[in-house]
């Protein structure tokens, strides 16, 4: 793929001609693998387990939803966003009028001992998953005291009503904050790092990584709390910017953070010294181009054992596309309230799992059959003294930077994000590609060959 043309972007959810949501096992690319062999048996051998727990999923008695109004009227001309939760088949476009996101009241959560988190446990135990990525989402931060996008009721959505938005994406629409940045600062001040504190979800993924096994994580929360819990900046990819720096949005004259912050939390709006126009902070909007580092992923993926996905609803391109990138024999495992995206699938392609409930009760159930547990809730209680421990880049060989609390909580004020880079001519730089430099993986496994949809999505 010639990466060069290539700009990111959030998709407005079932809007053409974005409509980018993810349906389907989609698994572009899986090459054999030589020597996996023993890998592969277990694998087989294990996923008996979950093809069991399908056929609970598929006997249960679904419900439909018991709140026609809690549904989201796409803006004119678009299809409706998300997918049928309540047994939509796979490859499906919901029609308009499906819910955006499942209402709490969905079937009970799964909790069988021997369901997914066994089987995924069993496979970290055994050591055969040790290049683990996390795809993160606003549901990881809920517990923080957060709200996510699109629960209903609670969302931030819902609360940006008071702004007649002309549909809830809007507020990350770069030409209706051109004309009006209130509903964004409104979100902002919502969002905005320092207000809130990580949670037993971030620690178990600063757990996950002081074990060596966090290959990377992916997320799309823009508030900091992956940096604040400690988890390295080699370790972690922002793809919808952060907070930590700001620009102008017609410009892109940068513009200091502080100061936009400053100005947010106070109701004022920033300007821009050089053009006078809006500042925003460097969250990545509709139709921006995301940081450099996400394209990261070319060379992640590939290289992937383990992927995790907790607390989206992968409805935001090109970021949902990402989970069909891994190789078809990687486990993939969905921690959320409600199957999302390639999980709406039925039955579940093999090596797919899900837990669905409480993230966190998901999480520290995993946490628990890996012994992590306790590990964890000292974090938590150090992080509540004060005394959050150093964390280093690389904890296997003890290289690497290290980072304490103080470093790691102000690491939000500096300059981690990137807004879209711009050329001396003010426009925009053609993001780079590690795939050029990437074609031999070190552990000699074949990188992902057949190009998913999102190396098309040009802007
Ligand atoms: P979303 O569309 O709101 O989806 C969140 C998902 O998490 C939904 O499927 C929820 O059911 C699920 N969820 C929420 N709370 C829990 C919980 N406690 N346990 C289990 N599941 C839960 O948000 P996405 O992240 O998918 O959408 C991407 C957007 C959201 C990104 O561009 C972010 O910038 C944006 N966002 C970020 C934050 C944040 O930084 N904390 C908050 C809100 C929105």
């Amino acid at each position: 793929a010639d990466m060069s043309k290539v700009r990111g972007r959030r998709e407005r959810c079932g809007g053409p001609p974005s409509v980018a949501v993810v349906h389907g096992s989609g698994t572009p690319c899986d090459p054999a693998q030589p020597g996996r062999a023993t890998h592969s048996g277990i694998l087989d051998d294990l996923s008996l387990m979950s093809v069991s727990e399908q056929q609970t999923l598929l006997t249960r008695p679904r419900r439909r939803n018991p709140n026609p109004d809690l549904t989201f009227t796409p803006p004119r001309g678009s299809s409706q966003a998300g997918a049928d939760v309540h047994g939509g088949s796979s490859g499906c476009v919901p029609s308009p009028g499906t819910p955006l996101s499942g209402p709490v009241s969905r079937a009970p959560p799964r909790s069988s001992p021997r369901g997914a988190l066994h089987t995924i446990g069993r496979l970290v135990k055994l050591g055969r998953l040790r290049n683990v990525v996390v795809l993160a989402g606003a549901g990881i931060s809920t517990a923080s005291g957060i709200p996510d996008f699109r629960t209903p009721g609670t969302g931030l959505y819902a609360n940006l009503a008071k702004y007649n938005l002309p549909y809830p994406e809007a507020v990350f629409d770069v030409d209706f904050f051109s004309d009006d940045p209130r509903p964004f600062y409104s979100l902002a001040k919502e969002l905005y790092p320092g207000r809130h504190r990580p949670n037993y979800v971030h620690y178990f993924i600063r757990v996950l990584h002081q074990k060596g096994l966090l290959l990377r994580m992916y997320s799309q929360n823009i508030d900091g709390l992956e940096k604040m819990c400690g988890i390295p900046e080699d370790k972690l990819v922002e793809a919808h910017g952060t907070f930590a720096s700001a620009s102008c949005h017609l410009c892109y004259t940068a513009f200091p953070a502080e100061e936009a912050k400053k100005a947010i939390m106070s109701d004022g709006v920033p300007t821009c010294s050089f053009c006078s126009a809006t500042v925003k902070p460097n969250v990545v909007f509709f139709g921006e181009d995301l940081p450099e580092k996400y394209f990261q992923h070319a060379r992640d993926f590939p290289r992937a054992d383990l992927l995790m996905i907790m607390g989206t609803s992968l409805q935001i391109e090109p970021f949902a596309s990402l989970v069909n990138t891994v190789r078809s024999t990687v486990p993939r495992l969905l921690l959320n309230r409600h199957a999302v995206g390639p999980f709406e699938r039925k039955p579940l392609r093999r090596r797919d799992y899900m837990e669905l409930g409480d993230l966190v009760d998901s999480v520290s159930r995993l946490a628990r059959i890996l012994g992590w547990h306790a590990e964890i809730q000292d974090l938590l209680n150090s992080q509540e003294g004060g005394t959050l421990p150093a964390m280093m880049s690389d904890p296997q060989s003890g290289e690497g930077e290290q980072m304490d609390q103080q470093q790691s909580s102000s690491l939000g004020a500096e300059a981690q994000a990137r807004r879209p880079a711009q050329s001396s001519s003010g426009g925009p730089v053609p993001s780079c590609s590690s795939e050029e430099s990437d074609s031999s993986e070190p552990d000699g496994r074949n990188p992902v060959t057949s190009v998913p949809s999102i190396y098309g999505r040009l802007v």
